[in-house]
């Protein structure tokens, strides 16, 4: 298969690419921080499959119709996209909230993932098949106190997933949420404007999800059978309840 993540540079999208690439899958790798996008390059082509790494800023529209708007053909025909790439920017009462944070959030993980789908559904939609993971969160089912907007851009990924499904059931899409809980990975360190003690402080007294996790729910949501869609995912570490309710030791 041929497998399109976006946000490939850290966390999930990482070890959603490498977990593809040892499978034997070519991979299209995005990201904004170059160097690596090329280090990941290199060890997945020791599974030695295809690598294609592509290094822009979704909230850039111009950017992200200039790289995946025009693939060669040996690309273009996308199996899975995975849409991933995302942040939390900030965690303020929403009369506080800085509106920088505010713009980052809603560009990236609803406009960015807009712009990407809007680029390659198209192309599933010619072939005839195809398969659209977006990485939601819990904050795309719930809200908790200080996540207003950020909680606000995975709902409105929770609606564009249950909208697409219908839209392109005609053209026989699969489409899948995918909605993790607490996860060790960058997501915390970009939360917390790179507070290393914050970020740290998020985990503390519970084993958390790994993107390993996610990774492998991502895999086996893309490796079903032809006729079964995987409408939704939703994992959260075992100490993990409901967004708000966490047991630490
Ligand atoms: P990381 O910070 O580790 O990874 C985020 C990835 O997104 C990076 O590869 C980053 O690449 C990419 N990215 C961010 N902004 C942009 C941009 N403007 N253009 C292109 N790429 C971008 O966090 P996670 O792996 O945890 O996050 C992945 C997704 O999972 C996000 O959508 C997040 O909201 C979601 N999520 C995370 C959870 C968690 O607890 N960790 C739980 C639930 C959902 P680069 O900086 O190189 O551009
Ligand atoms: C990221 C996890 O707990 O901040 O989506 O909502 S959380």
């Amino acid at each position: 298969m041929q497998i399109l993540i976006t946000g490939a540079t850290s966390g999930f999208g990482e070890a959603i690419a490498r977990i593809f690439a040892q499978q034997g899958h070519n991979v299209i790798i995005t990201g904004r921080r170059k160097e690596r996008l090329e280090q990941l390059t290199k060890e997945l082509e020791t599974y030695n499959i295809n690598v294609l790494p592509l290094c822009f800023d979704v909230r850039n529209r111009e950017d992200v119709f200039e790289n995946l708007g025009n693939l060669s053909d040996e690309w273009r025909n996308i199996d899975v996209l995975v849409n991933n790439a995302g942040l939390a920017s900030g965690l303020s009462k929403i009369h506080e909230g800085d509106i920088e944070d505010w713009e980052v959030m809603i560009d990236t993980n609803l406009k960015g993932l807009l712009y990407v789908t809007r680029c390659i559904a198209p192309i599933m939609a010619e072939n005839n098949k195809g398969h659209i993971i977006n990485i939601s969160s819990i904050a795309g089912k719930e809200v908790y106190p200080n996540g207003n907007v950020y909680c606000a851009t995975k709902h409105a990924v929770d609606a564009i997933c249950k909208a697409t499904r219908i839209d392109m059931i005609e053209h026989n899409i699969k489409v899948t949420s995918i909605n993790p809980g607490m996860a060790d990975t960058e997501f915390s360190l970009v939360r917390f404007h790179g507070d290393e003690d914050k970020a740290k402080n998020v985990y503390q007294g519970l084993t958390p999800l790994y993107a390993i996790d996610i990774a492998e729910a991502v895999y086996w949501s893309a490796t079903r059978p032809a006729h079964v869609n995987i409408g939704e995912i939703h994992l959260t570490p075992t100490a993990q309840a409901t967004a708000r309710d966490v047991v630490r030791i």
